[in-house]
């Protein structure tokens, strides 16, 4: 027997584990007490890990495509077969159309992040695309690199409790935006902290709330801004701060003027008497911190409301302050994304940068393509023909808006390649598929963005199950046999490279290697607050807080933030809400899965069955259905179903259904991916935000009835 130390990475956190072996078998994984992050706690996918590591269905080998698309007939090839027929075909595409036709897409935040665009500037495309970039998280990085020159987050390491946290579209003591995070705010709750909980549901952390703010969903523009109305014209703001770190502070205090509180609870069906006292009550605490989720970023309105929401903590002096917010370290700089190798000509080919100038603009240090405007140009060949992709842990089919017409455009093309842990009904649709190492089987080196990169972790090659790979390793490999300069360094080397980067920042971390990361396991450089005193400013244009941005300015776009109404909903679509009259809301993360994955793990499964969808009994009983029913949800799109979970605390006029519901159990390839899969109610299409590219998930229409064909 023999144990390792090493960090989970099965969500966007990490973790600390200890692995237990019996020869070259993993037996049992445990939470490692000193970890700085998690101090001994895992949640339940980490821990059953095993599961995952050694189940039946894991991909095990490369295999190519026998029959017709998606018919799953395949047959098993050697690494090198599969490495020369991805190979060809990408040549033949470039050849045929250029390297712009090729779309490498990439799932949520993974090890294999940076190591994406790296290979996609290699290959000579600028069009990869991740969820994440318009979606998840990086509206709210861009916001505080706009408003803050930073991104920015809650401080929970220097010993001083946050007051009153601020939990704004965001279930965060079961998601978080890394995993460890919600052991962090459970801490600070039991620790005191008093609790403002923005979301149409009552989550089990909105019942531990002094303030539950039920907002209509997607209108949380309009709340935050009723907010800064508040702070502003009762003089609650922090007026030091204010005046000597913030610019555009006039130019606010009128826009916030269009938006009084009475208005604002019309809008957001959220009673006035609310939002007046969770604006006091978070102005009013000695400190005050905001912790903020995905919802807030599923709306064609995304960056204003980012914006909005973000100016809180500028306006009450939280910013970079102990208890509040943290500016980060940077502790570990990006691997090298040979950007150099992208000419300027291909750069400006990326779908969405004359369009999305925030996400895929030339301003953006990391600007990726516009995933509707790639599959459109899948579709139509417009603006050009796009007739190859490879996805990389990417599950498209249940994460994109509009699952029927990313289908459409998938079996269209020319040629897929799909890396995966298991046969997904996205991976069905490949011409080579390809077997993905799990967090156990693999190498990296990161620092967690929203642990503000104070914290260096690794993740280690415990085991190796059949013949999988990681990521990385493929980029490699596959760059060297296409006689690509990405080839020259191997993953240890790239990870070597960042940590003499990483030392250059901070002289502390001299001759760090990643073999002697791996014995540390994990590395924190200290935290300072007030950076922006000692360096006399802020990294912004005007070196202070921009409340008005002049950056949004400068790129066409408002520098204040204001509110939209959602573009499908019962006041802009009134005619539309006749035949569609409940709004529906999706996400709403569970505890057991991370987004479309882990529906296989039977210890995972067991714990949360069937798809849940919330309503209030009222609108259950006027259609005849009862708690544990199967409901039909139906949008314009298309209809799927989920199990009724009723709740007097759901306004009657709102619907939340979960994502990411596919049934991995099915013979069929397609895995049941129409029956209960929230994006066949969505869209890609637009309207998108303006600067970021970003549609509606949140807020749409939809109608329900009882569902009796469906064996319960
Ligand atoms: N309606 C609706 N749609 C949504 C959302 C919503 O709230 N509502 N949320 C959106 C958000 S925020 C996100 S981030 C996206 C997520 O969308 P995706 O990133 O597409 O979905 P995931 O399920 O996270 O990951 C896709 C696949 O990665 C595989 N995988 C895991 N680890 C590895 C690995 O190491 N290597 C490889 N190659 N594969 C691996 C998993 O098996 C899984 O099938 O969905 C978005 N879609
Ligand atoms: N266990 C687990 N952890 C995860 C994930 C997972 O699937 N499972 N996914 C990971 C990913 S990719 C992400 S992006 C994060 C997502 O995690 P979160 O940011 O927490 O996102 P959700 O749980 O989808 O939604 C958060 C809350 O928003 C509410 N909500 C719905 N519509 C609205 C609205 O219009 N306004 C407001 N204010 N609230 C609304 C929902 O009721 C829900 O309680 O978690 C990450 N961590
Ligand atoms: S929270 Fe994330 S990193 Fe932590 S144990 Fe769970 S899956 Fe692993
Ligand atoms: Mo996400």
């Amino acid at each position: 027997m023999k144990t390792v130390k090493t960090s989970c990475r099965s969500c966007h956190g990490g973790c600390g584990a200890i692995v237990h072996l019996d020869g070259d078998r993993v037996v049992k994984i445990q939470p490692d007490p000193d970890s700085p992050l998690s101090k001994g706690r895992m949640c339940i996918k980490g821990l059953k890990g095993i599961e995952l590591l050694y189940h039946p269905d894991r991909l095990k080998y490369p295999m190519k495509r026998l029959g017709g698309r998606g018919e799953g007939k395949w047959g098993r090839i050697t690494w090198d077969e599969a490495y020369d027929l991805i190979a060809e075909n990408l040549q033949k595409t470039i050849s045929q159309y250029g390297a712009e036709a090729i779309v490498i897409a990439q799932g949520t935040g993974r090890h294999m992040f940076q190591h994406v665009p790296r290979f996609a500037n290699t290959l000579g495309t600028p069009n990869w695309i991740e969820p994440g970039m318009a979606m998840c998280f990086f509206p709210r990085v861009q916001a505080g690199m706009m408003g803050f020159g930073a991104f920015s987050v809650v401080d929970y390491y220097s010993g001083v409790n946050p007051e009153c946290i601020l939990v704004w579209g965001h279930n965060h003591d079961v998601t978080s935006a890394g995993g460890e995070c919600q052991f962090f705010i459970q801490d600070a709750i039991k620790r005191g902290a008093k609790l403002i909980v923005i979301d149409p549901r009552k989550t089990p952390l909105a019942s531990k709330a002094e303030l539950w703010l039920r907002v209509r969903p997607g209108t949380d523009d309009a709340l935050a801004l009723g907010m800064l109305n508040v702070i502003i014209n009762e003089k609650l703001f922090d007026r030091e701060f204010v005046e000597k770190w913030t610019y555009g502070f006039e130019a606010l205090c009128a826009r916030v003027q269009e938006y009084p509180v009475e208005r604002v609870s019309e809008i957001t069906w959220i009673p006035a008497e609310q939002i007046r006292a969770a604006a006091r009550m978070f102005a009013g605490a000695g400190t005050a911190t905001l912790e903020w989720g995905c919802a807030i970023e599923h709306t064609p309105n995304t960056m204003q409301t980012v914006r909005a929401i973000s100016l809180l903590m500028a306006l009450t002096g939280n910013y970079d302050k102990p208890g509040g917010w943290y500016e980060g370290m940077n502790v570990l700089p990006s691997p090298s994304h040979n950007s150099h190798l992208l000419s300027r000509e291909q750069s400006l080919k990326r779908l969405g940068e004359k369009e999305f100038r925030v996400m895929a603009g030339a301003h953006n240090p990391f600007p990726s393509a516009h995933i509707p405007t790639a599959y459109q140009a899948m579709l139509t060949g417009e603006p050009y023909p796009v007739r190859a992709m490879m996805l990389f842990g990417n599950n498209g089919i249940m994460s994109n808006g509009g699952a029927q017409a990313t289908h459409e455009a998938m079996m269209s093309l020319d040629f897929i390649s799909s890396m995966e842990l298991f046969m997904t009904p996205t991976t069905a649709l490949a011409d080579v598929v390809l077997p993905a190492a799990s967090w156990l089987e693999l190498d990296e080196i990161y620092a967690p963005p929203d642990l503000a990169s104070h914290t260096i972790l690794v993740q280690k090659q415990v085991v190796r199950t059949h013949e999988c790979k990681s990521d990385e390793e493929v980029f490699c490999e596959l760059s060297r046999k296409m006689g690509l300069e990405y080839g020259a360094e191997t993953p240890e080397e790239i990870y070597d490279a960042q940590l003499a980067a990483a030392a250059r920042l901070h002289p502390q971390l001299e001759r760090l290697t990643f073999q002697k990361m791996k014995e540390l396991s994990y590395l924190q450089i200290p935290i300072e607050f007030g950076k922006y005193e000692k360096r006399s400013g802020f990294r912004t244009p005007t070196g202070k807080v921009e409340l008005y941005s002049t950056l949004m300015e400068k790129l066409g776009y408002d520098p204040l933030p204001y509110y939209e109404e959602p573009p499908e909903s019962p006041y802009s679509q009134p005619l539309l809400a006749k035949d569609f009259p409940l709004i529906l809301t999706t996400g709403g993360r569970v505890a057991n899965f991370f987004c479309t994955e882990h529906h296989q793990i039977p210890s995972l499964r067991k714990g949360h069955p069937n798809p849940i969808v919330d309503l209030h009994p009222d609108t259950a009983r006027e259609h005849g259905i009862a708690d544990g029913d199967w409901v039909y949800i139906e949008s314009p799109r298309g209809r799927i179903t989920q199990k009724a979970r009723l709740s007097q605390d759901m306004d009657p006029r709102v619907v939340n259904c979960e994502y990411g519901w596919w049934y991995p159990e099915r013979e069929t390839q397609d895995f049941g991916c129409w029956e209960s899969n929230a994006n066949v109610l969505t869209t890609m299409g637009p309207p998108y935000d303006p600067s970021m590219g970003t549609y509606q998930l949140r807020g749409l229409l939809c109608r329900i009835s009882k569902n009796d064909d469906r064996d319960t």
